[in-house]
């Protein structure tokens, strides 16, 4: 009798769980492009102003896509460009239905996805899924007394002196309190909840008429962009739209649903999600997803020193040669290996929420050849932060621009206009300086696109040389696998192989600033070892009798084809 009541408990439980939990399987396949793509993101406010009043704006994206595509990104993703309050430069939208007026129109944004695509580039938005600007006319009419479409659009306790954790309280009609995400003015979208509290009638469920109502609304939201001609979307805070969900189920299904729809209407379009951990966002239904300074993914033990936004004492690229890449390491082949072949990973060299790689005192051109040569020869997509291309600096000290400035940190640093040439304002704009979005890197030697492109040993050319061997070989392309090569007992350098079939490379990373040399045992046969990119004057690497024998100087890097 119990090894019956066991039987039909398992057989339950195996049904509920094929019923209820999506596979990676049961999507379509994700598009064929995205295995070549290498991305590059602009925030749109500080990349070029074509109007003059200190704003970057669409029509300067136009005029710059031939410089992307030079540089050899074909993908862009740009920061939210909606109508909004910009109490959170643009993750405050008030109109997902419109271009903010300082950026343009949408008769301008859907130029530049036609622009782009005659130069066989994609476009991707910012999707700031899981809220609105408090001015949005959703929240306005959400307000009200009077039951409308909109009263459980956001998520509303039933007294105004009931005030949960992260909820406010406000002069409204009706009685309640609403629920943010982040600051006071972006009060949650209702999703419901994956595990209601019935002693919260607050808490819906994720099938309630509200919920459902904001879940179409967000696909209809997406079917408007891509009919005009958008690519994708880069998904803001993809994993914290339904609450309460500890073990994802109705955040799986929400995002099972919003893929099936996506896909079936629109077969080469992509969804990225804004997640810190692809092994999650993969498995619930984005292409893509973002390796950076969230969910303890040891980015920041690489990249962050004692200045920026998050700050740290020690990291790995750093010249003191004090750092450790093991967490990193660790985490990152977690990733891959979960991910699979169903989404990609991307390690960006920077975002507009923390800081770009030249920061503090990682600051030269060597130094930053070393962290790019790192990033630019990882598997998955690449992503180059406007500017880092270049070695635009992180600025410190400055004001609190539409939200940048969080508890600890401020995010300004990483978004100040993009340094074009050695015009006024650096080429980014012909309006007073005073009228800048952001001041511009006030240094004499600031770096800039039109210097750079002259100078044969520039970081904007090795950058491009960098993107242009991923095409070159596949074995340090997207798809490409990585396998650390890291000496147990010396943290520095960093080596590693690329490899694809029968093409194979290994890479070796010296960012501190001490010569250092090790040996490895290598079990495959080499029989040349051939410098792609190296540099120094002298191989940093040389094999014999199975081992590999590694000496490099002080920030030296190089890439070798291994036959
Ligand atoms: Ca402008």
């Amino acid at each position: 009798m119990i090894r019956i009541t066991k039987s039909i408990i398992s057989i339950f439980l195996l049904l509920s769980c094929f019923t209820t939990v999506v596979r990676a399987a049961d999507f379509k396949p994700l598009p064929q492009w995205m295995k070549t793509a290498v991305f590059y993101q602009i925030y749109p406010q500080s990349f070029k102003d074509t109007n003059g009043d200190g704003i970057g704006d669409i029509q300067g994206i136009i005029e710059k896509l031939d410089y992307v595509k030079w540089l050899g990104c074909n993908v862009i993703w740009l920061n939210p460009c909606f109508e909004s309050a910009f109490q959170d430069a643009g993750y405050d939208v008030i109109d997902f239905y419109k271009v903010a007026h300082r950026y343009g129109t949408n008769d301008d944004l859907k130029r530049l996805f036609d622009e782009a695509h005659k130069r066989k580039m994609k476009v991707c938005l910012d999707l700031v899924a899981g809220h609105t600007s408090i001015e949005s006319s959703w929240f306005k009419a959400s307000q009200k007394n009077e039951k409308n479409a909109y009263s459980d659009r956001y998520i509303w306790t039933n007294d105004s002196t009931i005030k949960p954790e992260k909820f406010v309280s406000g002069k409204f009609e009706r009685n309640g309190t609403y629920m943010k995400n982040f600051f006071d003015c972006q009060p949650a979208l209702n999703y419901g909840y994956g595990q209601p509290d019935p002693k919260c009638p607050w808490e819906e469920p994720v099938t309630a008429e509200g919920p459902q109502s904001t879940r179409k609304e967000l696909m209809n939201i997406m079917d408007y962009w891509m009919e005009m001609g958008c690519d994708g979307f880069r998904v803001d805070m993809a994993g914290s739209l339904v609450k309460k969900d500890p073990d994802l189920k109705e955040t799986t299904n929400l995002w099972a649903e919003i893929r099936t729809h996506f896909q079936d209407k629109f077969p080469e379009g992509i969804l990225l999600a804004e997640w810190g951990k692809p092994q999650q966002a993969i498995k619930v239904g984005f292409m893509m997803d973002f390796i950076i300074h969230l969910r303890n993914s040891g980015y920041d033990t690489m990249f962050f020193n004692k200045t920026g936004t998050y700050r740290r004492d020690t990291c790995y690229f750093d010249i003191k040669g004090n750092g450790s890449p093991d967490f990193f390491i660790k985490n990152l082949t977690t990733q891959l290996s979960a991910a699979g072949d169903d989404g990609y990973i991307c390690i960006p060299t920077a975002n507009h929420d923390f800081q770009r790689p030249c920061c503090g005192e990682r600051n030269t051109v060597p130094q930053l050849k070393t962290v790019m040569t790192f990033l630019m020869t990882l598997p998955g997509i690449p992503l180059v932060y406007y500017g880092d291309e270049i070695g635009m600096r992180f600025i410190d000290g400055l004001p609190n621009k539409e939200g940048s400035q969080l508890t600890k940190g401020n995010r300004a640093g990483s978004r100040t206009p993009m340094q074009w040439d050695s015009s006024d304002n650096a080429g980014f704009s012909s309006g007073s300086s005073s009228s800048l979005y952001l001041p511009l890197d006030s240094s004499a030697s600031r770096p800039t696109v039109e210097q750079e492109k002259k100078n044969p040993s520039s970081l904007l050319l090795f950058t491009k040389e960098l993107i242009a061997l991923r095409g070159k070989y596949a074995a340090l392309g997207n798809r490409g696998e990585i396998k650390f090569l890291q000496s147990k007992k010396n943290q520095y350098p960093l080596i590693y192989e690329r490899r694809l079939g029968k093409e194979a490379f290994i890479i070796v990373i010296n960012p501190s600033g001490k010569d250092v040399s090790v040996s490895l045992d290598y079990d495959r046969v080499v029989q040349k070892v051939f410098p792609v990119l190296n540099s120094s004057k002298h191989k940093i690497i040389d094999y014999k009798n199975k081992q590999l024998k590694i000496s490099a100087e002080p920030l030296s890097y190089g890439i070798y084809q291994i036959y």
